[in-house]
């Protein structure tokens, strides 16, 4: 299957990260993709293509323009303030503080714009984030004209953005972008199928009102893993999207036999949905050895992912998300689409 990357990832990139209590190296970093596509060409897989530019328009599709002006400044906006290093929010609107008036001060926009303090804005992230999305719907336009699948290396990932705002290390949501335009292009219905260990909640707030799109996720249970505020089994859609939300959280420890028959359940819903299209969140991250999550998948277990979801019969766009054991993300990703292929 073709493989859509670019080095502009490579521009952004985190000097730290604060994790409980300390900063540290940054998990999310350049590095991840850059194994990523070593070992799918050592492997063979491909072509390796570039991604074309697609403008902005699709990405308004989904996202709210102050937010994306927001983003595209920010970085600009902190170092004429005369800040150090990244920019990063200090303060949240939660609860009963207002949501509806966006403050005029960078920091209160940081905070308007962001729910966690992990998602630096550094001074390349803009030119990363938005290839991100050309790479995303690249892919997404090989599959309209006919091919099976293809995979977006997409860095940063993107399944925790939501419609206005940022963090999870996603700014801008490439599945959910990738979806709206399957739609725009004709498709009726569109499944997204989020394997990464981490709840999409950005992709399910984007869709939660939506018959056309359904969300299917398996992740760690929010109760005790992050994002911590969304992904519970009974958020299942609200209003016409009632039904069309489905939530898998799985505990802590969780190994194959129990995440296999998930994906099972999950590949269940997206069939009954009858999609014309599946977008695939495809995080690593449910890895043995990922040293921020607690699923325990084997290197060998991943090619089994691959197989289940082309069992599907579905035209398919894989996205990278998450898979932080830098060690074996390249095999786990390789896995998956040599999973795909020999299905
Ligand atoms: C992104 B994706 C604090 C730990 C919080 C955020 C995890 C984001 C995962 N430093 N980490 O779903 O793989
Ligand atoms: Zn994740």
């Amino acid at each position: 299957m073709k493989i859509i990357h670019s080095q502009t990832h490579e521009r952004h990139h985190a000097v730290a990260e604060f994790n409980r209590g300390a900063m540290v190296d940054a998990y999310e970093s350049p590095d991840r993709a850059q194994r990523v596509i070593a070992t799918l060409r050592e492997q063979g897989l491909g072509p390796v293509l570039p991604p074309q530019a697609f403008g902005e328009a699709p990405l308004l599709r989904v996202h709210d323009a102050a937010y994306v002006a927001f983003l595209r400044g920010a970085y600009a906006e902190w170092k004429a303030a005369g800040r150090p290093g990244d920019a990063l929010p200090m303060a949240w609107p939660i609860r009963d503080l207002r949501n509806d008036r966006i403050p005029d001060c960078l920091d209160g926009r940081l905070g308007h714009y962001s729910y966690d303090i992990s998602t630096a804005i550094t001074a390349g992230t803009w030119d990363a984030i938005t290839d991100g999305v050309d790479i995303a719907l690249t892919a997404a336009r090989e599959v309209l004209q006919g091919d099976r699948a293809a995979f977006g290396l997409c860095r940063p990932p993107g399944h925790h953005a939501a419609r206005d705002y940022y963090g999870g290390y996603c700014y801008l949501n490439n599945a959910a972008i990738v979806a709206q335009y399957l739609r725009d292009q004709g498709a009726e219905r569109v499944a997204i199928l989020d394997v990464d260990y981490h709840h999409g909640n950005g992709t399910q707030s984007i869709f939660y009102d939506r018959a056309d799109v359904l969300f299917a996720s398996i992740h760690g249970d929010p109760a005790t893993e992050y994002p911590y505020f969304l992904g519970h089994a009974d958020e299942r859609g609200r209003g016409e999207g009632e039904g069309y939300n489905l939530n898998l959280p799985l505990p802590a420890g969780t190994e194959w036999a129990q995440w296999s028959q998930a994906l099972e359940t999950a590949c269940q819903a997206v069939t009954d949905f009858a999609p014309q299209y599946c977008v695939v969140s495809l995080g690593v991250d449910t890895s043995e050895d990922d040293p921020i999550s607690r699923f325990r998948v084997k290197r060998s277990q991943f090619p089994l992912i691959g197989q289940r979801i082309a069992a599907l019969g579905l035209p398919t766009v894989l996205l990278m998300e998450g898979g932080y054991a830098t060690g074996g993300i390249g095999e786990n990703v390789a896995g998956v689409l040599q999973g795909f292929e020999s299905a």
